[in-house]
């Protein structure tokens, strides 16, 4: 028996019946009968003239991108910088959101110290270069100065002197950025469609027109899945297609989708299929793709970068909605926290969990909604940047409480998945 209160429900039974019903309620489900549980818990909508957080909350307009956090979870202040106009994704001008409208960033007094900040507020390391250029569109326009402690002091303005903006040019290559902007979505309990766009590393793997297995776009040639799901199938490359950029599985041909062909797949060397550890491969496209709104790289974490117990990440995918049943036809993602290796190990007896895996999923009374396809991607935010931080490796079944998702342990791979790419 479930006992929801204030969420939206609807269930979907294997032969993919939906039945929505009204909230509260109580719904007996009789033992051994295979559900797919989504739930939703719908926000009340905002005014017009409010902002919506993405915990929910409303507040005014004019409290976005004022430098105060206003929302509890300071998404108010978190997308308030841009790099406009650019040639690739870590160039362009410079526009700061100031409550609700963007400017754009005048060249006057401008510093390689404030290049350094803008990059850094981007996730894109330090300024490389920036360079004054003339204006051709309207303003609103905005001058810099950085405070004696450091931080950007912004002053609206109507006009640039002499008309010289900046274009900046950030160190980092851009990855682990959604660019498509993302409808506020409230936080989700178990799993629900994607949006258009939101996690644009993510691919499709077919072998022989079936879509098997999940994978993540590290750079423009490469492609990070599970040993598990190439295993066996690695000698015959012809047999498989990566489909990048993909939504609805039965939309192949929508015109964000980009299709590759595979000229070489690497199982990582450790790779022990009976324990399942070290369950991680690499992919290499036929050809490189081009970045687009839909297609965008992951980050790689860093080797020592910590994800530590109780982290909230996310997981996507087209998996199948029960154990070797059909996969999803629209992008599936639900949030998973992070668990500790020895919880994990304590709830997964029957496996020796390695320091290559890392573990992930609810604890007790957990929804589990069988996302995420084998190779696909167990991610996570940090300073506004996503990072592969898992490779779906093993579990159980739909719906086991207490039955964590096991996923190879990225950080642990870093450098091999970096030899690769230079
Ligand atoms: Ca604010």
């Amino acid at each position: 028996v479930l006992l929801l209160p204030l969420y939206d429900l609807s269930i979907r039974s294997v032969e993919d019946k939906t039945l929505s019903l009204s909230i509260p309620a109580t719904i007996s489900i009789i033992r051994g009968s295979k559900c797919h549980v989504v739930l939703n818990r719908v926000p009340e909508p905002c005014k017009e003239d409010n902002f919506q957080c993405e915990n929910g909350e409303c507040i005014p307009l004019e409290n976005l991108c004022d430098s105060h956090p206003h929302c509890e979870d300071a998404s108010d202040e978190a997308h308030c910088v841009r790099l406009f106009n650019g040639t690739k994704n870590n160039n362009g001008l410079v526009q700061f959101r100031i409550q609700n409208l963007w400017h754009v960033a005048c060249a006057e007094n401008w510093t390689t110290q404030i290049s350094n900040e803008v990059c850094q507020l981007l996730g894109l390391g330090t300024g490389n270069s920036s360079e004054p250029i003339s204006s051709t569109g309207g303003g609103p326009f905005v001058k810099l100065n950085t405070a004696p402690n450091g931080s950007l002091i912004l002053t609206p303005s109507q006009q640039c002197s002499q008309d010289l903006l900046i274009l900046l040019q950030c160190n980092h290559k851009s990855c682990g950025q959604k660019l498509v902007a993302q409808e506020v979505s409230p936080k989700i309990v178990g799993g629900t469609n994607a949006k258009e766009g939101a996690w644009p590393w993510l691919v499709a793997l077919y072998y022989n027109s079936q879509l098997i297995c999940g994978a993540s776009l590290v750079s423009s040639d490469w492609l990070v899945s599970a040993a598990h799901c190439v295993y066996g199938r690695n000698l015959e490359l012809s047999k498989w297609t990566a489909i990048l950029g993909l939504y609805k599985t039965s939309n192949l041909t929508s015109p964000q989708v980009v299709t590759r062909l595979i000229d070489q797949i690497v199982i990582n060397p450790h790779y022990n299929r009976r324990r399942k550890d070290n369950d991680i491969a690499m992919m290499h496209l036929e050809l490189k793709v081009n970045y687009t709104d839909y297609i965008q790289p992951i980050c790689l974490p860093e080797e020592n970068q910590v994800f530590p117990p109780g982290k909230s990440c996310s997981i996507a995918g087209w998996g199948t909605v029960e154990y070797q049943g059909p996969t999803a036809d629209i992008l599936q993602e639900a949030d998973v926290p992070l668990l500790s290796n020895e919880k994990c190990q304590q709830q997964m007896p029957e496996y020796n969990i390695t320091e290559n895996m890392i573990c992930a999923g609810y604890e007790e009374g957990g929804i589990d909604t069988c996302q995420g396809d084998s190779g696909g991607p167990l991610m996570c935010q940090e300073d506004n940047r996503w990072f592969l931080v898992g490779v779906t490796s093993f579990g159980y079944q739909c719906a086991l409480p207490n039955r964590p998702g096991v996923y190879a342990r990225v950080p642990r791979f870093t450098e091999w998945i970096q030899s690769f790419l230079h």
